[in-house]
């Protein structure tokens, strides 16, 4: 075991860049190009990696500081031994130690087995420099032709540089955060390949559409055939998008198809102005180099059109610096423009991920800097969704949302009158938690009568007395009362589910909540430990709350911590409903308008008082045998009150 310093490696010459993200914390255990924070300054951000595997011992920088090349990062205790107590830390080594080679006259890469190969940066497809946003190797790494070595990133698209040979890195020669150009070593490897490339695979977008065949002068419209352009060696890759349609008129520039490989997004634009004729690519095609993209009528320029001939490979591919300027550069070959997607901050692997995921990355909130998504944004997008969750709980989910056909949007006042009003923040939040319990909650709807003949007997001659004693009693305590027994003789009801999906919470409090109509909406305010209190407590304390409620002075807390709620429709009418369970917890009374009925009591129909009772119970955490239990055995309760002091 050693412990090192890691400090901030080189940042381009940049000095007091911003901390505006600590990715570690002291006890994380981290591997070698894992974020150890993030910094920005006024011309790049850039993650910096780890250079070496260890765990976290302290963390030297917080968020909110600034730094320069050199400074303390974070303790960290490394696996090698005999180095000594906080050595300087391995950081990727500043730029100038690098062996750098010069664009122009680059090392000549070993073209023998088992030779040392450097790497360039290739050409950037007209962009003279991006930034270096990810090095995907360590030194020491085995690596296959065709695996990444670095994500660059310009204003226009994101690109990986893939190995041009297999081999094993020895030194890497450009840092995470630098600006790299065309010919800018990234690294050196030594070559296990049978030979060394000639020619670096491509790591930019592709060259502009080729014309299919040289245009002869012409001073009337031509027709020319649109194909696609090199693509750095890729084959058929993904059209995710086909920008142009038949009849277009588009100016030279224009975007005309968006192609995404596993390497990079790219815009292949039109190399010429002109009026589409015929559109020969569809989204979702695979495509590689020649294929056809479409027919464009040319003012005054070719003659008129001949077969699509796609330009080789090998014309248009980006040899390595050193023999750049023996590399044949066809007539036709224009600058390529290539660009992101579409509007959407995030790199080839990121939208790879995306991709594989089917998630739509317009929708995926940016934690990293400057809006740039991350595959940490990825993956909480997914997870939110997963748990159900909006990324903005304090609203009703957009229509569309969570796969369900929206209810179309209608012109009333087509039909009549019409007035807007708007909704109160209370509607709005019962609509978003309505909704939220309702698509979340497997429920189930029980119904019984509960016979209240008894009950009803025993208030009405309580009636007076509780006047006396500041108290009116109606049907409400009792019911709170024998909900509060009926959750102690069933326990399962006084569950929540855990947030992780594994785990039942049971509950040892009984807290039930009431819901009270206002005209600001519906409240539910929460009486705590009804099974300790007596009737005429629990008629006080509910008329007091609901008396809150209607003022709108109740507290957040006292509408927090139910373990079961009541709903209450009987002094309004109606006989029977299906209420939706207010969630987190897993069950809800739903209480109508008690009437006479002719009840049978074995000899004879006999009038008694009945109350309509409707228990609505989450299906996941509470089965049907339990609620019936629940259910009859709060029946009879209400049907005999004398079973609360059993
Ligand atoms: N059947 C018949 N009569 C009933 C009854 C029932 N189930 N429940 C209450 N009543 C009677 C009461 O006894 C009282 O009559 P008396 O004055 O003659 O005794 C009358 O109806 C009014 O009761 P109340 O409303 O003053 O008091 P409560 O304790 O029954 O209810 C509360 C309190 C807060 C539940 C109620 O005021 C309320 O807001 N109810 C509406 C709740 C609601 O909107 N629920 C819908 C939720 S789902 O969308």
């Amino acid at each position: 075991m050693a412990k090192e310093i890691i400090k901030v490696p080189d940042i381009g010459g940049s000095e007091n860049v911003d901390v505006i993200e600590v990715s570690v914390a002291p006890g994380d255990v981290i591997a070698v190009e894992d974020t150890l924070v993030v910094l920005e300054s006024d011309k790049a951000s850039m993650d910096v990696p780890s250079p070496k595997a260890g765990k976290v011992i302290s963390v030297l920088l917080k968020e909110g500081d600034t730094c320069s090349e050199g400074d303390a990062l974070i303790e960290l205790e490394t696996e090698g031994a005999g180095e000594a107590e906080s050595e300087p830390a391995q950081a990727p080594a500043p730029a100038a130690e690098a062996p750098k080679a010069e664009p122009e006259v680059a090392p000549a890469p070993a073209a023998q087995s088992g030779g040392k190969l450097v790497v360039p940066v290739p050409d950037l497809g007209g962009d003279s420099s991006a930034d270096v946003i990810e090095i995907c190797v360590a030194v020491g790494d085995d690596i296959e032709e065709g695996d990444s070595l670095i994500v660059l990133e310009s204003d226009k698209a994101s690109m990986e540089v893939p190995s041009p040979a297999s081999g094993k890195v020895v030194s890497i020669s450009i840092k995470e955060g630098a600006k790299a150009s065309e010919g800018d070593e990234i690294l050196i490897l030594e070559s296990t390949s049978a030979a060394a490339p000639q020619v670096a695979p491509v790591a930019e977008a592709p060259a502009a559409p080729v014309p299919a065949a040289a245009p002869k002068a012409s001073s009337g419209p031509s027709i020319e055939n649109i194909n696609v352009p090199d693509l750095g060696g890729d084959e058929n890759v993904d059209v995710i998008e086909v920008c142009v349609a038949e009849g277009d008129e588009i100016a030279e520039g224009d975007s005309l198809i968006v192609l995404e490989s596993d390497k990079a997004s790219m815009e292949v634009p039109s190399p010429k102005a002109g009026k589409i004729i015929k559109l020969t690519i569809a989204e979702g095609d695979k495509v590689s180099v020649g294929h056809p993209i479409c027919q464009l009528q040319v003012e005054g320029g070719a003659a008129e059109a001949e077969p699509a001939i796609a330009a080789p490979a090998a014309d248009v591919s980006v040899a390595v610096p050193q023999v750049k300027s023996s590399r044949p550069t066809p007539s036709n070959e224009l600058h390529p423009q290539f660009s992101s997607s579409d509007s959407v901050y995030a790199g080839p692997a990121v939208r790879k991920m995306a991709r594989e995921l089917g998630v739509d990355l317009s929708k995926v909130p940016s934690s990293g800097p400057k809006g740039r998504l991350n595959k940490d944004d990825v993956n909480a997008y997914v997870k939110s969704i997963m748990q159900g969750r909006s990324s903005a709980p304090a609203s009703a989910p957009a229509a569309g949302t969570s796969g369900i056909p929206p209810i179309p949007e209608v012109d009333f006042s087509q039909w009549g009158d019409i007035e807007l009003q708007k909704m109160s923040k209370i509607k709005k939040l019962t609509a978003a938690n309505m909704t939220r319990n309702w698509l979340n909650v497997p429920h189930v709807t029980q119904f019984d009568d509960a016979d209240i003949t008894d009950l009803e007997a025993f208030r009405k001659d309580m009636k007076a007395q509780a006047e006396k004693a500041g108290v009116k009693l109606t049907p409400l305590p009792f019911l709170l009362k024998a909900c509060a027994a009926a959750l102690k003789y069933e326990p399962s009801f006084n569950v929540s589910m855990h947030a992780d999906g594994e785990h039942i919470v049971q509950k040892k409090y009984v807290h039930i909540g009431v819901a009270v109509a206002t005209p600001a909406g519906l409240v539910v305010p929460v009486i705590r430990d009804v099974d300790k209190k007596g009737i005429y407590e629990l008629a006080k304390e509910s008329t007091e709350l609901a008396n809150k409620a209607r003022e709108g002075k109740l507290k957040p807390a006292e509408m927090q911590g139910g373990c079961f709620t009541i709903s209450s429709l009987g002094p309004i009418g109606g006989t029977g409903f299906t209420p939706i369970v207010n969630a987190p917890e897993v069950a809800i009374l739903g209480v109508s308008k008690a009437s006479i009925k002719p009840v049978w009591n074995g000899k004879e129909f006999e009038p008694r008082q009945m109350l309509p009772l409707c228990l609505s119970y989450d299906h996941r955490a509470i089965n049907g045998a339990d609620a019936g239990r629940f259910f009859t055995y709060l029946s009879s309760i209400l049907g005999d009150l004398r079973q609360l002091i059993l």
